[in-house]
């Protein structure tokens, strides 16, 4: 079980101590009890910048950048149409492995949004070789993930190629992923949050271009820190990536401020397509074919839209419906209190979390829907909630 890679956490025990006795509140009942188990011990007073971690979290973590640092090449990953928590994620793990005198590139299926671009440190982003760069790699880390078929034409080359693998994730649900350490929190507010654990873990000091990064993960993930993922812990977290360097305001305005014209003349013209089934608590829009290509834009610029339907006084489940070509049709699902549309989307083949989740279907738009909102209506009478 020890191996010389525990030495660096027996290290920052001092540390560690030093937090909890100036935060005694903050101590969890669990790490109490574990009194004479000497990893339990290490591991349950393990903090990162002021945050305890859970034990199993930064075992977990210990494994992950224990693999991340021993690579002599590291290639990191994100879904396709890449959001705030894939490309904050993987830029602050860049930035940290840098630091490490680590060999790092990103390399995604899909382009960086120009929303996020500002946030890429110059010769970082490696997609447009993507494939070449996984063939090249010693180790695939893939974040936000919980299924390999996210990575889009990526998949394929990672499953011929069999690279090593680490994965950091905090999606529910079965996980489909190649074989390696992973740290695995579905109830991690975002994948950013765990980059953040792995940080502290490891001991790789935050910079204010690493904590900008995973602020905007946090800060996306949750809406802005509205959603239901926004815990107590997030925020911790969120304090801790203030204090080193982060501006909020600055982050508001390059990720939520900047948009092009034609994001707004979007959203006016996908709100046009609203219904509402108030018996039910559903309502949906879906975007007209051809308006990204008129509005040139791109699918991250529908980001958001979905909340509008679900703001609606007594909607319970929100849609979005759009086309993704090859004569599929995605679906954004987003629910407000009991229900739950991971289990939903999954029964169309897609995933997520308990309140956002997604799924391409095949079929035309027409059929898609019809589909889905029968299952919908079903779903919301089947007593999701009270
Ligand atoms: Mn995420």
């Amino acid at each position: 079980m020890r191996s010389a890679r525990s030495v660096p956490f027996g290290q920052r025990l001092p540390s560690a101590g030093v937090s909890l006795r100036s935060q005694p509140k903050e101590l969890d009942q669990k790490s109490l009890a574990a009194d004479n188990v000497q990893d339990a011990i290490i591991f349950s007073e393990m903090s990162s910048n002021g945050v305890p971690i859970p034990p199993d979290r930064a075992r977990a973590a210990r494994d992950v950048a224990a693999a991340l640092t021993g690579a002599r090449h590291v290639v990191l990953t994100t879904h396709v149409n890449a959001d705030g928590d894939g490309v904050g994620s993987e830029i602050g793990l860049w930035h940290m492995l840098r630091a490490q005198g680590v060999s790092v590139k990103i390399a995604n299926p899909t382009r960086i949004p120009d929303r996020f671009t500002f946030l890429l440190p110059a010769g970082a982003d490696a997609s447009q070789h993507a494939v070449r760069e996984i063939e090249r790699a010693d180790i695939v880390a893939s974040l936000d993930i919980g299924d390999l078929t996210r990575l889009g034409e990526l998949a394929p080359v990672i499953k011929r190629r069999e690279p090593a693998f680490v994965c950091i994730d905090h999606h529910v649900g079965p996980v489909n992923l190649p074989v390696g350490p992973c740290l695995i929190a579905p109830d991690a507010t975002a994948t950013a949050e765990l980059i953040f654990d792995l940080a502290g873990v490891a001991g790789w000091p935050l910079t204010p271009e690493s904590a900008q990064a995973l602020y905007v993960g946090l800060l996306t993930d949750t809406g802005g820190f509205r959603f239901s993922n926004t815990t107590a812990r997030a925020l911790r977290v969120a304090a801790a990536l203030l204090e080193h360097g982060v501006d909020p305001e600055e982050v508001y305005a390059s990720v939520y401020a900047s948009a092009p014209e034609g994001r707004v003349r979007l959203l006016a013209e996908v709100l046009q397509t609203l219904v509402v089934e108030p018996d039910v608590g559903l309502a949906w829009v879906s975007v007209p074919p051809d308006a990204l290509r008129r509005h040139e834009v791109t699918p991250d610029d529908l980001d958001g839209i979905v909340e509008f339907p679900r703001s609606i006084a007594g909607v319970r489940l929100a849609l979005l419906f759009r086309h993704i070509g090859n004569g599929r049709i995605k679906v954004s699902f987003r629910s407000m209190g009991e229900v739950d549309v991971a289990e939903l989307a999954h029964q169309f083949g897609g995933g997520g979390h308990h309140r956002a989740a997604g799924a391409s279907l095949a079929g035309s738009m027409a059929d898609v829907e019809e589909k889905v909102l029968t299952a919908a209506r079903r779903f919301l009478r089947n007593g999701q909630s009270p």
